[in-house]
């Protein structure tokens, strides 16, 4: 028998209350921040000089793309400023955290 559940598979969904409890304070740790007025996490990344930071926005812009999911951004010279949300359900979902995890990963490698 084959089982599927077009309504649930693979739909994305805002976080519950407990999911928000079991997944957020990892990235409050390392310094996302919950928007005011709107359903989103953020954070401001410094790097040396622009290079670094052109090249950490192009690390993130190629995974963002395979994800098909991007972050609403901002950059002058050496800081980058991100801002995530999904659009398709209008607040914090699964895959923001996933794509803070990626971002935090590669800032490691370049700050
Ligand atoms: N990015 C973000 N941050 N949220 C989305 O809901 C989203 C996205 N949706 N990138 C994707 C693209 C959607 O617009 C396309 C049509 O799949």
């Amino acid at each position: 028998m084959k089982w599927e559940f077009p309504s649930i598979a693979g739909k994305v969904h805002r976080l519950s209350g407990e999911e928000r409890d079991q997944l957020l304070p990892n990235l409050r740790a390392v310094g996302w921040n919950e928007l005011d007025g709107r359903d989103a996490i953020c954070k401001e990344f410094h790097f040396k000089d622009f290079n670094r930071a052109f090249g950490f926005m192009t690390r993130v812009a190629l995974q963002a793309e395979k994800l098909d999911h991007h972050p609403e951004w901002f950059n002058v010279y050496n800081k980058v400023h991100i801002t995530l949300s999904t659009h398709e359900c209008g607040g914090l979902s699964e895959r923001d955290i996933n794509l803070a995890s990626f971002i935090e990963q590669v800032a490691a490698t370049l700050v």
